[in-house]
Parts: C-alpha cells; structure tokens; sequence
C-alpha cells in the first residue's frame, strides 16, 4: 500500500518531510490536509492536527523529522545510506542540526507567514528580517564549502535546510550571495535537483491560487 503524506505543499514543515522523502526515493501519495482539518482519518493520524502526518499501512506518526527518519530506518536500518549519518559524529551534528533547524528556522518561515497573515507593521517585518539574517549567518557559518553540513551527500539536516530556504523563498525574501555566499549556492543547486524543483513548484503553485483568491475577494 503506498504511504500517505498528509498535509498541504506550502506548509513549512510539509517541505521538511517532503524533502527528506525526495532525498530517501520514498513514493508516497500527497493528501491534502490543513492543519486542525477535520477529515476523520487526518484527525485519527494527527491527533495534535498539525501538518505533515504520515500512515504506511497501520502505522502512523505526525512529525517531521519523525516520518523522514521512520523511513530513513525503514529503508537503510543503519546501512551506510542512512541520511542521519553512520558515524557516532556525523549524526550527532545532522541531528543537532536538523534540530536547529526545526526550532529556529521557524525564523525564516513560518514567522513571515504568520505576519503575512496578521497583517503587521513594517517594523515589525523589519525585526523578523533582522532574526532571519541571524540564523542565516549561523547557519552560514557551519556550513561546509561543499554546501552541505556533513560529508558530501545530502542528510537530514541538508534536506531540512533546502526546505528552510524554499519557506524562506515563498516568503518572498532572498538570500544574499555577498553576505551568504555558501548558502546561496547551495540552495541554487538543490533547487537544480528534479526531486527538490518538484516540492518547490508544487509549494509555489499553492501560494498562486491562495493570491489569486485573496486578490478575487478584495472588492
Ligand atoms: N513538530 C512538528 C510541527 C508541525 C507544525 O507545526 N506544522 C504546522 C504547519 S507548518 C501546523 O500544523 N500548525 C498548526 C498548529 O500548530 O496548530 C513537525 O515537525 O512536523
């Protein structure tokens, strides 16, 4: 039975999962879900009613990193191809930056939608700006000159970061090649990848039919 993905393609931490999933070869049936929808079997498998949430057969499981490393296991166990790493060090620093990335990438999307949607002030846009720059300058940072956290493939933590940087775009704000050259050019060539293109476009795709709602609404 092939697995399904609840959840909607814009979503942040639907880009998280897909990603990983993209990057792990998984099929899996996209079934749109919003989050606190009231689909019974969505709210039987997401109890929490956030966004993803997986079933595969009569297994369920609603969280991110929880469905991209249940298939990781499934696939590889603890084969050289898991993308949480095959080393006590290298997973240690994909989990810790997948985590990170869980936690204060929240800075480089989902605050932006949630002030899209509130309606703030430019201020306050400016401040959320200002916290993204930050995380971007950490993440900067640790990054290898290869683009990728870890080694030499995409992990966890790459695949969480692609998708990141994909919120951070369909929030309509850019990277800087000056200011964060690695960065730049590691999302430019994940977004090359057909598997990784295909989320981004089906995200973007998503946010044109909600503008083209809004602007059908506004008299
Ligand atoms: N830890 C969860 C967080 C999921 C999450 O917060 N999803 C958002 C959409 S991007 C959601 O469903 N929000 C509704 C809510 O928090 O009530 C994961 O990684 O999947």
């Amino acid at each position: 039975m092939t697995p399904i993905l609840y959840g909607i393609p814009a979503s942040p931490h639907v880009l998280i999962a897909r990603a990983g999933l993209e990057e792990l070869g998984v099929v899996y049936k996209l079934v749109t879900a919003v989050p606190h929808g009231q689909d019974p079997e969505f709210v039987r498998v997401s109890p929490l009613g956030k966004v993803p949430a997986l079933t595969d057969g009569d297994f369920s499981v609603d969280d991110s990193t929880a469905i991209v490393s249940y298939f990781d296991y499934k696939l590889h166990g603890n084969d050289k191809k898991s993308i949480f790493g095959n080393d006590p060090q290298s997973r240690a620093r994909i989990v810790k930056f997948e985590k990170y990335l869980q936690i204060e990438g929240f800075d480089l999307a989902s605050r932006f939608f949630r002030h899209f949607r509130n309606g703030g002030s430019i201020e306050q846009l400016t401040e959320i700006q200002r916290n993204a720059i930050k995380v971007l300058d950490y993440l900067e940072s640790e990054l290898q000159d290869n683009g990728h956290f870890v080694g030499s493939s995409y992990t966890a933590a790459d695949t969480a970061l692609v998708a990141r940087l994909m919120a951070y775009h369909l929030a309509r704000q850019t990277l800087d090649n000056n200011k964060h050259p690695k960065l730049s050019s590691a999302y430019e060539k994940a977004i090359k990848e057909a598997r990784f293109s295909k989320i981004l476009s089906d995200a973007e795709a998503m946010m044109g039919k909600l503008a083209d709602r809004s602007a059908e609404s506004t008299p």
